[in-house]
């Protein structure tokens, strides 16, 4: 692949602060589904309301917990890829010059933590804790196993659990947002990586990053509602452009 990269990778060469935001597509070369890909993505075969919003949990909390249960064990099998990889590195390299870097996921797959990376933000949540809709007591779950029966029960009150992901409608972790506000505020360059950018509020990020002085870039095979946005777009997929840019800036 032939990326016109120098550009961006000066960019990150002299940043002071890296924000990368990621979607589903980082994970898409795992072997794990994105949401709005025509053919593969889970809306194609999924109504979004009847899975990703509080009233679907209500009115069928057995299919939904499911649904989530089998995710979470999907994503347990896949391995973090290249891109994951090339992430780490640049963080690792940042801090060896005391530069930072700061990873906000909309991904619940955990697949940054598990390749290594260490600042993430988890704006949607994970797949992972499941939180009980009673006492809120959550547990970390991360066996192989089925979480049955659906919904899972919670040891403490024996209130249906759900998974604590960010449904439509529902605010997101105050934690995450207090630190993606700030990270954007300072950042000198922003990342964009395998993200449809039509989900609100992570998809206002790349105008507030810009708003701030940031070099914007984006990485995804296909253009986005916000390309024209950025300052630079990287057509590919981010195992194979991510790896090319983080050595050009290290290199
Ligand atoms: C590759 C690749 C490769 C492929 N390499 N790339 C303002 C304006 C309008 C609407 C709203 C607004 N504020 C709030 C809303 C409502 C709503 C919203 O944004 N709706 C829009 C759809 C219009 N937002 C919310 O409800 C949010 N809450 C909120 O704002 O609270 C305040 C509030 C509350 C009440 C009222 C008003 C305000 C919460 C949003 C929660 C989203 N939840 C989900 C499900 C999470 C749990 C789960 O995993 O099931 O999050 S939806 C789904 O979309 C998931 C994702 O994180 C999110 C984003 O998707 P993503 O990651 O971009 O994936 P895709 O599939 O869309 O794109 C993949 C991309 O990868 C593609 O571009 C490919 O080309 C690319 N790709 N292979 C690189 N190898
Ligand atoms: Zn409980």
């Amino acid at each position: 692949m032939t990326l016109n990269l120098a550009e961006s990778a000066g960019r990150l060469r002299s940043a002071t602060h890296l924000v990368v935001v990621t979607g589903a597509g980082a994970s898409a070369e795992s072997g794990i589904p994105t949401f709005r890909d025509a053919l593969s993505g889970h809306w194609a075969k999924y109504d979004p309301m009847q899975l990703a919003t509080p009233q679907a949990f209500e009115n069928n909390p057995a299919l939904v917990s499911r649904w989530y249960d089998r995710r979470r064990r999907d994503a347990l099998a896949c391995q973090p890829n290249a891109g994951h990889a090339a992430l780490v590195k640049i963080e690792q390299a940042y801090a060896a010059r005391g530069a930072r870097f700061t990873l906000l996921t909309q991904n619940v797959d955990r697949l940054h933590q598990r390749a290594g990376s260490r600042n993430v933000h988890e704006l949607h949540g994970s797949l992972y804790r499941w939180r009980c809709t009673g006492c809120q007591h959550a547990a970390l779950e991360d066996r192989p196993e089925p979480l049955e029966p659906y919904p899972p029960r919670c040891a403490n009150c024996g209130g249906s659990r759900r998974p604590s992901v960010v449904w439509f409608g529902e605010m997101l972790p105050e934690d995450a947002v207090a630190a993606a506000e700030h990270a954007l505020s300072t950042c000198d360059v922003y990342l964009s990586v395998g993200t449809s950018s039509v989900v609100y509020p992570v998809a206002g990020f790349a105008q507030t990053a810009q708003d701030a002085g940031a070099w914007c870039v984006e990485v995804n095979p296909e253009p986005t509602d916000l390309s024209g946005l950025f300052h630079q777009c990287l057509r590919g997929k981010a195992g194979d452009v991510l790896p090319e840019l983080v050595d050009a800036a290290l290199g």
